[in-house]
């Protein structure tokens, strides 16, 4: 019912602005390099719908871009993420399922923004998120610690990190926005202190590995699912470094403890039953970073979107 299940807009974006680690912007072209785009054609029969591009967007890089508020690169993420919205929006409007490539995780303020504007419209619904990362990316300028605004994306589409509207972001309208009760993270393990505060004050589901350990992985996708309820369209926002480094090393800030590989599909396969699922992020794959595991980390990056996509 929330989208034509075999149309697929396929957005490539190559950017790493959100953080300091060159490397990130290659993961689009390594993920369609080996093969994601026939398996989604020939495998799972989806009637892919590419430009052909990696988008850098570099007629929208700024000739300066001094921080602001403490954020690096404000102008730089403000201008692609706005750009990316559209990209998503114009996808997710048509009806077709929305997956983005990335790129660092600052993109999902485009990613979300797009596909929450499109919900909105067509379906006059609040769309959930479920945010999988070992990090809440809940920072607002003024709890940050870095001034990577991929720590950041999730205040910003929440509102939390409220923005005059001549400032980056100020472009985001209320239904770009999503609501904090409608988000879900899964695989946390390093929050900052900031916001910890955050979640706790705005009353916002997250499963911990803590709670993974605790109850497994089945028990957390139905207590998950069943906060988001049926009939709701759900964004899913995978970092790899949701998953294990064993699995996932090639990632800008991997931390131990995390997912396995087999867990992470089946949070993705979990969330494909739904049959709600119009959009997925696939983000921070740096090829470039732990260079061994970088074939690794690509395959286990295939293997999420397939999974999301119901490849089982
Ligand atoms: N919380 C830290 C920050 O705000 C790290 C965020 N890094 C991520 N997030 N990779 O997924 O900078
Ligand atoms: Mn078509
Ligand atoms: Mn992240
Ligand atoms: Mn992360």
């Amino acid at each position: 019912f929330l989208s034509n299940k075999t149309e697929l807009g396929l957005v490539a974006v190559g950017f790493s602005g959100g953080q300091c680690k060159p490397g990130v912007d290659a993961a689009p072209m390594a993920l369609i390099e080996s093969g994601l785009v026939e398996q989604l054609k020939d495998d799972l029969k989806y009637d892919v719908h590419y430009d052909g591009q990696v988008h850098a967007y570099g007629d929208l890089m700024p000739k300066t871009d001094p921080d602001y508020r403490g954020m690096k690169n404000p102008k730089a993420v403000c201008a692609v993420t706005k750009q990316l919205s559209n990209q998503v929006y114009e996808h997710a409007k048509k009806g077709r399922f929305v997956l983005t490539l990335g790129g660092d995780h600052s993109i999902a303020i485009g990613t979300i923004s797009g596909t929450a504007k499109a919900m909105h419209e067509r379906l006059d619904r609040d769309m959930a998120v479920i945010w999988v990362d070992a990090h809440a990316d809940i920072n607002t300028p003024e709890t940050s610690d870095s001034g990577n605004i991929h720590g950041m994306p999730v205040a910003f589409l929440t509102g939390l990190a409220n923005d005059k509207p001549d400032a980056p972001f100020g472009w985001l309208n209320d239904d770009q926005r999503i609501s904090p009760k409608k988000l879900v993270y899964i695989g946390l393990r390093d929050v900052d202190r900031g916001e910890k505060k955050i979640l706790r004050d705005n009353g916002i589901k997250a499963f911990s590995m803590h709670d993974i350990d605790r109850y497994g992985i089945g028990k957390v996708m139905d207590m998950a699912l069943g906060w988001i309820g049926s009939d709701t369209p759900i964004h899913l926002s995978f970092d790899i470094d949701a998953l294990d480094p064993m699995w996932a090393p090639s990632t800008g800030t991997a931390v131990r403890g995390g997912l396995t590989l087999r867990e992470g599909d089946f949070i993705a396969e979990c969330v494909h039953e739904t049959g709600s699922l119009v959009a997925l992020d696939l983000v921070e794959v740096n090829p470039s970073l732990e260079e061994q595991g970088a074939a690794e980390t690509v395959r286990a990056g295939v293997s999420i979107v397939r999974s999301s996509l119901g490849d089982t």
